[in-house]
């Protein structure tokens, strides 16, 4: 069965967001060809509480951009985004989100910030979505969606982990880059743990 995650096309990550990642919006209708085309697709959403940690709102005299220990890890302080059941962390209203399908929220504990589909950033806490498709007998993913340089990076790293075979639909993710170059680190980064790219044009 070919498996299709969609990391994060929420409204904060696109044009006019909280968190904007440049070029977002451009790989929405190639995501909406790709999930014709998969017997399974997998949706995930950033889906922080008010005053989640790894906003830069939550931390006195910190700007968006400084760098703080949270837990273990130390944490990039984000603009305010994706806050529970605003508009800013609905699903993009172009996006084709199939009614039957999983919907796996993350980011959830105010306290440790959540960049993967499967873990939180300390590794504490597990999202489901390693069981739910082991339950589906499924051993081989593609993912897209946003952002390559954060959550997309995080989840193919954590399947890779999870002995998924990892497949990047490349032209259908798009990076933050906070710093330039960000998107190649990320890339040269999947690509060395194991993680295979193609383009959408492989499967359309
Ligand atoms: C993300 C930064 C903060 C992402 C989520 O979805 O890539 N990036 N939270
Ligand atoms: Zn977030």
């Amino acid at each position: 069965m070919d498996t299709l995650i969609v990391v994060d096309v929420q409204n904060d990550f696109l044009e006019g967001g909280a968190l904007e990642v440049p070029q977002g919006n451009m790989i929405i209708p190639v995501i909406n060809k790709l999930i014709d085309k998969f017997d399974h697709v997998v949706y995930t959403q950033d889906w922080h509480p008010a005053g989640h940690k790894s906003f830069a709102s939550s931390h006195k005299g910190k700007n968006i951009g400084d760098i703080v220990p949270l837990g273990d890890v130390q944490q990039f302080l984000w603009p305010d985004h994706c806050v529970q059941n605003t508009p800013g962390a609905e699903f993009h209203n172009d996006l084709n989100v199939l009614k039957e399908s999983k919907v796996f929220h993350k980011g959830m504990n105010p306290e440790i910030d959540s960049y993967s589909a499967f873990y939180d950033n300390m590794k504490l806490n597990a999202t489901g979505l390693t069981d739910y498709l082991r339950e589906k007998g499924i051993t081989k993913i593609h993912i897209c969606g946003l952002a390559a340089d954060y959550c997309v990076k995080f989840s193919v790293l954590d399947a890779l982990s999870d002995s998924f075979e990892t497949i990047l639909i490349s032209d259908a993710t798009k990076a933050v880059n906070v710093q330039p170059g960000d998107h190649e680190k990320a890339l040269l980064e999947m690509q060395k743990a194991g993680a295979k790219f193609i383009t959408s044009t492989d499967i359309l």
